[in-house]
């Protein structure tokens, strides 16, 4: 069994729909699958748009990192996520991202992982760091808290129970 964390991400066609309908379909299909809270985040990527849902989510597998990544795009696809037709860092009906696959390290054309940007996003470590704030990095070998305090970040990141009780 190998542990991963996923980032999941979306801001168009009803975000908070998507995420828990993707949350649902891994939970089906995986073991000890666990979510942490929603967060409503600044977009990062110089492109004006809505703000986004995310999240993150922990679980156990046997597949291996591309059978897993096929699984994910799966789902994107089920909420008519058309990567044909999307801009670069714009707005996306579901995005699943694997950040950590158990120790491995990969780089290949189509899947890097550790995810090759997400020491940098507040958006990724924030909701990392609420379930497996002990998950470590096998490149750098620091976990997510200390990642998380030497993250620059400066795009905001609410979690969403605060969000609706500030209103
Ligand atoms: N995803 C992107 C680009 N920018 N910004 C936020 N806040 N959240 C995201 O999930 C996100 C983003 C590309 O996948
Ligand atoms: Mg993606
Ligand atoms: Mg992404």
């Amino acid at each position: 069994m190998t542990q991963v964390l996923i980032s999941i991400g979306s801001n168009k066609h009803n975000p908070q729909l998507q995420i828990e309908t993707a949350f649902s379909s891994l939970n089906q299909r995986f073991d000890d699958v666990r979510m942490s809270s929603l967060y409503l985040t600044e977009p990062v990527g110089g492109i004006t748009q809505d703000a986004f849902i995310n999240a993150a989510i922990r679980l156990d597998t046997q597949l291996s990192a591309h059978e897993l990544l096929q699984f994910l795009m799966d789902l994107e696809r089920q909420a008519h996520r058309n990567r044909a037709q999307e801009i670069s860092n714009g707005p996306r009906s579901l995005d699943l991202d694997i950040i950590l696959f158990g120790d491995e390290i990969l780089s290949d054309s189509d899947l890097v992982i550790p995810h090759p940007r997400f020491r940098d996003r507040r958006f990724v470590l924030e909701p990392m760091q609420e379930i497996a704030p002990e998950g470590i990095d096998p490149i750098s070998q620091k976990n997510i808290s200390q990642l998380l305090d030497e993250c620059t970040d400066t795009n905001w990141v609410k979690e969403m129970e605060e969000v609706l009780l500030t209103q």
